[in-house]
């Protein structure tokens, strides 16, 4: 079936807010008492908030009640929004603009599916948040990838159908999200991580308008 959209993730594929993440988690441990490494960051990658932290103070052996976990989180969520609140369209990894561009000429739909809650937010402050027919953000989903919740709900409001969209993901939980919704999946990062995507490409340097272009048309 022709392809009509493209549902891109946020972190790792539009942007990289990961070395923000980092910086705010590594802080939040340090305060703690432990220390947070860039290998241990992996892990966090396409998770959401509150799992992120279930995985922090997993590493750290440390125990929290409910009430010191939301203090925690949105102390996280303040350190992280003073940097994002910085970012600026020169952040936006390699080729993304060009990319959402074409697209858009081309008349394809345009969606986000991100876990993040303040995915509105980076959007704008980058400012290509009228390059996206809907946003899917961690607000509207319950279930977390790799359930297929974000990129079905994606769909359904583009009014496409799964079979007519591509998914562009970094996280390996997205591309198992993806391949449930039965979409194509096109992954960022390494093969031996993405080995469920349809396609892999190490950076989005190498993910051209000529092969998305190829693709559509297939
Ligand atoms: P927030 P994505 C994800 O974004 C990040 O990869 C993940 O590291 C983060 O914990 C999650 O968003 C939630 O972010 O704290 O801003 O709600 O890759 O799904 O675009
Ligand atoms: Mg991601």
């Amino acid at each position: 079936m022709n392809k009509t959209a493209v549902i891109f993730d946020l972190d790792g594929v539009i942007v990289d807010t990961a070395k923000y993440h980092y910086l705010a988690w590594k802080k939040l441990a340090n305060k703690l008492g432990f220390d947070f490494t860039h290998e241990q960051n992996e892990l966090l990658k396409g998770v959401s908030r509150v799992k992120s932290l279930e995985i922090l103070l997993n590493i750290g052996d440390v125990s929290l009640s409910q009430q010191e976990k939301q203090q925690y989180m949105h102390e996280k969520n303040e350190h992280y929004l003073s940097f994002i609140t910085q970012m600026n369209e020169s952040e936006m990894l390699p080729n993304m603009m060009t990319i959402l561009k074409f697209l858009k000429e081309k008349g394809i739909a345009i969606a986000l599916g991100s876990a993040s809650k303040n995915a509105k937010l980076i959007l704008d402050t980058l400012q290509i948040t009228q390059y996206f027919d809907e946003i899917i953000d961690g607000n509207e989903v319950s279930k977390a990838k790799p359930d297929p919740e974000v990129f079905i709900l994606a769909a359904h409001r583009l009014n496409k159908k799964p079979e007519e969209c591509i998914v562009v993901e970094d996280a390996a939980a997205g591309i198992d999200a993806a391949n449930a919704a039965n979409m194509l999946c096109i992954g960022i990062g390494e093969k031996e991580i993405l080995k469920e995507a349809t396609y892999v490409f190490k950076s989005t340097s190498e993910l051209t308008t000529e092969f998305l272009d190829k693709l559509i048309k297939k």
